[in-house]
């Protein structure tokens, strides 16, 4: 029986305004279920926008170059049968059920698909959840997990397995990495159980049933499991943007930490921009770039904004790189030492042969590190950074710290002394706990107060977020504070524990040192860094006495934040260190 249903866009992960570049159907067209109804683009991924049924399009309500979010309507469908709307339901239920994504702050998207059902009136708009992989079960035993529907991709790539044999994963962990010229696409597990064997390795190229590993299901996940084989059989993979530069996905949680959210990742431990305006070419017309050209872009050190698009409508293709670059290698070098200024003016550094002076190793960067390079150079280079130091005498709050110690469950370490402190100081002063709006006009002031810490980890920095700072006792947040820096060490972190983070504080108290200039982990606008404490010898008016001072460096955005701000921010601070009495209660 005929119906009609109205598409909407999903989620669409943490963008809020993306440009549709391309409309794939016209008014009267009949598509098939699944069939790309749009193309979407962020500036880090292109997504199509599929449909949920199939049926014929009646009324179309966007258009090239409007921008979309979550609920946008794109058009109706009208003619199902009611099988097919039943299925839709089904699959919108079945992906509703799904958890949260995978992806972080930084990852893009999952594939969208379509949701509300107007016959039904149920929303079913949680396309959000990576699509698991799909399991097959050998009786009661091991699963046998396949690549499941990818869209058109037939033979994609593996570039990353992202756990070994013997390993033990979380259902929707990802198993692997796939990778078109589109995005890259993580095959998450369908249930929790330990990997007996692996059936892919890194260049393989798979299509839609390729399989991807044998699991053995912990207790209970094959149950698990079979409720949600509609999402497994039916969604498209989870997609990530193919870049190495931002955090696109949650890094294995076996193997390392996800960063979106760090000083990369912000670390990546901030959380960055996450809406993202269409990129503008110098006359502030708007360019459009697939994730692959701009991956091209990134290894060449390309502003896209200075490339002529030869695509449909203007978009950057790959050639259009190629053919920059070659044009601007053909230049004469700039600059009295001849030295080629990179993008953004900033003129790269010239590339060495060390070997010619002694024997060289050549060592990968683990991928923490290279997304929270990314982050940082970010940041480092859009920030106005100014770094105000300080020192606060902790003397008592030590003595209390080391007597309240029997009366927390967690170890009591200076950490959530310091999280609750600057919880405070940024109540008081709550342009700490802004963002700057990406058009520059306005900072966004936050209602909430979530503090991230940055945790040295085996994998490499991460920045796992504390929340609800204001509302928590210090023993409470010490809870927190263990619980996070053990997983993030354990490389095991969610990627709910990475984002939203308002404020960081990086404390390299544990190692020693003294003052240090940390960057401010974009979007956020400051950063506290703590050193070591030492005993010094202060005088109290009469004579030198023995304090216990304690090291403060904050780094802040000196476009939100003025240097008087700062300073009273450290003042502040101090004060209360100095007096736990207080703010303890
Ligand atoms: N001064 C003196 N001693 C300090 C101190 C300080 N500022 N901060 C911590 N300590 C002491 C602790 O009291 C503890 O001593 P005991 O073992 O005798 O009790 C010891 O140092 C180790 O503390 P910790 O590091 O285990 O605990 P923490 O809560 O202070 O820190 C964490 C947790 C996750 C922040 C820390 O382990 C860590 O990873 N630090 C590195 C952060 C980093 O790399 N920052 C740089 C980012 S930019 O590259």
């Amino acid at each position: 029986m005929a119906n009609t249903i109205e598409v909407k866009v999903p989620n669409i992960g943490d963008f809020e305004s993306v440009p549709v570049i391309e409309l794939l159907v016209a008014e009267g067209d009949t598509v098939e279920k699944d069939q790309a109804l749009m193309v979407l683009e962020s500036d880090k991924a292109t997504m199509d926008v599929p449909s949920p049924a199939a049926g014929k399009v009646t009324g179309l309500k966007v258009k090239v170059g409007d921008k979309v979010g979550e609920g946008s309507l794109v058009c109706s469908l009208s003619g199902q049968t009611d099988a097919a709307a039943d299925d839709a339901a089904a699959d919108a239920d079945a992906d509703a059920d799904s958890e949260a994504p995978a992806a972080q702050n930084d990852a893009p998207p999952s594939e969208p698909e379509g949701h509300e059902d107007e016959k039904t009136a149920e929303t079913a708009e949680s396309a959000d959840g990576p699509a698991r992989g799909s399991a097959r079960q050998t009786q009661a035993g091991p699963y046998t997990v396949t690549v499941p529907n990818i869209g058109d991709f037939e033979s994609v790539p593996v570039i990353e397995l992202l756990v070994a044999e013997g390993d033990t994963v979380a259902k929707d962990q990802a198993l692997v990495v796939l990778e078109s010229d589109k995005a890259t696409m993580d095959v998450p597990s369908p249930v929790a159980g330990t990997v007996t064997s692996l059936r892919l390795k890194v260049g393989d190229k798979v299509g839609e049933g390729a399989e991807v590993c044998v699991l053995t299901p912990a207790d209970g996940a094959g149950d698990d499991a079979d409720d949600d084989d509609g999402a497994a059989d039916d969604a498209p993979a989870q997609q990530t943007a193919a870049t190495e530069t931002q955090p696109a996905r949650e890094p294995p949680a076996a193997a390392k930490a996800p960063i979106a959210d760090t000083p990369e990742a912000q670390p990546s431990a901030g959380p960055q921009a996450k809406t993202t305006a269409p990129a503008t070419q110098p006359d502030g017309e708007p360019f459009y770039a697939g994730p692959a050209t701009r991956k091209v872009a990134r290894q060449f050190g390309v502003d896209l904004s200075k490339v002529s698009g030869s695509g449909a409508r203007g978009r950057i293709v790959i050639e259009d790189v190629q053919a920059y670059v070659k044009a601007e290698l053909a230049k004469p070098a700039a600059g009295s030492g001849g030295a080629r200024a990179a993008g953004g003016g900033i003129p790269p550094i010239p590339a060495q042969d060390y070997a010619q002076f002694g024997p060289v190793e050549t060592k990968a960067l683990a991928r923490i590190r290279k997304l929270s390079a990314a982050h940082l150079s970010r940041s480092w280079l859009n920030v106005p950074h100014v770094t105000q130091h300080d020192d606060a005498d902790i003397t008592e709050l030590e003595a209390f710290r080391k007597s309240a110690g029997d009366y927390t469950e967690a170890k009591l370490t200076l950490l959530p002394f310091l999280i609750k402190a600057v919880g405070l100081v940024i109540k008081r002063y709550p342009e700490f706990n802004s963002s700057l709006a990406a058009d520059g006009e306005s900072i966004v002031l936050k209602g909430y107060c979530n503090i991230g810490f940055a945790a040295d980890t085996p994998n490499g920095l991460v920045v796992p977020v504390v929340k609800d700072v204001w509302a928590k006792s210090v023993g409470e947040l010490a809870a927190d504070c263990a619980r996070l820096a053990n997983t993030a060490r354990d490389g095991k972190l969610k990627p709910d524990d990475l984002r939203g983070g308002c404020f960081s504080i990086s404390s390299l108290g544990g190692i020693g040192g003294k003052y240090f200039t940390p960057i401010v982990n974009a979007p956020e606008v400051a950063i506290l860094g703590v050193s070591r404490s030492s005993l010094q010898p202060v005088w109290d008016g009469a004579n030198f006495a023995p304090r216990l001072l304690l090291p403060l460096s904050l780094s802040y955005d000196h476009r939100v934040i003025d240097g008087a701000a700062a300073a009273r921010f450290v003042v502040l601070l101090g004060a209360l260190l100095a007096d736990v009495r207080r703010w303890v209660l």
